[in-house]
C-alpha cells in the first residue's frame, strides 16, 4: 500500500507565512507557494502544505485534517489543544505581555484587581491572572487592543508585543509578561509509523538547517609555516587546498556565528 504524504499546516498569509516557507525551502522541499493556493503538494518529498489561518492550525490537527503545523506558542497556549510540541523553531519571537496607559501608577500585579483587560488572549489571560490571584474583568476583542484604554473599553491590555513600539506609539506601557512565544513545530500524537517516518526525515533536515545557521564556514589563505599554529587554535581546522604560490595554502574550519573563533593574531 502506498503511503500517504504527511500534511503540514502552515500560515497562509502573515508574519509565520514567509519563515515557514522559507524554513521548507531550506530543507530542499521544493513547492508552488502561491497566495490563491490552499494546498501544495512538494515535488521532492512525501509531504503537502496546507495553507490555513495560525488559529485554526492547531484545530485542523487534532481533527487529523493536518498532521503536523507551524504556529506561534501563543496560539497554541490559546487553543488548548492537546496537539504536542515536537520543535523550537527560533522565529515569530514575541512575548504576550500586560500594558497599561503611562499615566497608570503601576507597582505590581495587585494594581491590576478590579480593573478590565482587553486582550485577543482570554484564555491565557484567565490561567495567568487565577494563578496569581487576581480578580479583573476581562474584555475579549479580536484586534487593535493597543487602542482599548484610549477609546475608554479597558484599563490594561494584554496583547502580543515584540520592539515594542506599538505600545509606545498607543502611550502604553509594558509592565508584565505573561508568557513568551516563538514558532513551534507541532504534531498529532498518534501519526503511525509510516506519517512518523517521514515527519522523522523533515525533523532531520530541519535540525541540520538550524545548525547550519549557528555556525559560519571560515576559508582562509595563509603561509604554509603557520598552518602548525592554526591547528593549535582550532584543532578541527583542514588544509582544504594548495594554493599558488606553493609556501601557501587555504584552510577551512566551522566556527559558531555567535562568537567566531579567533584563527590567528
Ligand atoms: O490571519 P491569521 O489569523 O493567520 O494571522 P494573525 O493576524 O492572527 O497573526 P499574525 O500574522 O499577526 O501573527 C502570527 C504570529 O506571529 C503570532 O501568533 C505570534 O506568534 C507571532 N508574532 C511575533 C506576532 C508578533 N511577533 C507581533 N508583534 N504577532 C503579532 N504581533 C503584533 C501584535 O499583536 C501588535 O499588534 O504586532 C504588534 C506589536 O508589535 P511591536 O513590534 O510594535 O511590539
Ligand atoms: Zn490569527
Amino acid at each position: 500500500m502506498r503511503v500517504r504524504n504527511l500534511k503540514i499546516a502552515i500560515q497562509r498569509s502573515g508574519r509565520l507565512n514567509e519563515p515557514s516557507v522559507e524554513l521548507l525551502r531550506k530543507c530542499d522541499i521544493a513547492f508552488d507557494n502561491g497566495l490563491a493556493k490552499l494546498r501544495s503538494a512538494a515535488y521532492n518529498f512525501p509531504i503537502e502544505m496546507l495553507f490555513l489561518r495560525d488559529d485554526d492550525i492547531p484545530q485542523y490537527i487534532e481533527d487529523g485534517v493536518a498532521d503536523i503545523g507551524i504556529v506561534g506558542e501563543n496560539v497554541l497556549a490559546e487553543s488548548g489543544s492537546k496537539a504536542a510540541v515536537i520543535e523550537k523553531l527560533g522565529f515569530g519571537r514575541c512575548r504576550l505581555a500586560l500594558a497599561t496607559p503611562r499615566t497608570f501608577e503601576y507597582t505590581n500585579l495587585e494594581c491590576l484587581n478590579g480593573r478590565r483587560v482587553a486582550t485577543s488572549y482570554p484564555n491565557i489571560l484567565g490561567r495567568f491572572l487565577e494563578a496569581n490571584r487576581i480578580t479583573a474583568e476581562i474584555h475579549t476583542i479580536s484586534g487593535s487592543v493597543e487602542i482599548a484604554p484610549g477609546i475608554g473599553l479597558a484599563d490594561v491590555i494584554c496583547d502580543l508585543v515584540s520592539s515594542g513600539s506599538t505600545l509606545f506609539t498607543n502611550g502604553l506601557q509594558e509592565v508584565e509578561t505573561v508568557m513568551a512565544s516563538e514558532a513551534v513545530l507541532i504534531s498529532r500524537g498518534d501519526l503511525g509509523s509510516d506519517l512518523n517516518g517521514i515527519l522523522e526525515r523533515l525533523l532531520f533536515r530541519v535540525r541540520a538547517v538550524h545548525a547550519a545557521g549557528q555556525n559560519k564556514y571560515i576559508l582562509l589563505n595563509t603561509p604554509n609555516e603557520r598552518l602548525e599554529e592554526i591547528r593549535q587554535l582550532r584543532p578541527a581546522a583542514f588544509r582544504a587546498l594548495p594554493v599558488a604560490p606553493d609556501d601557501q595554502a587555504a584552510v577551512a574550519d566551522l566556527a559558531p556565528s555567535e562568537r567566531p573563533g579567533r584563527m590567528g593574531r
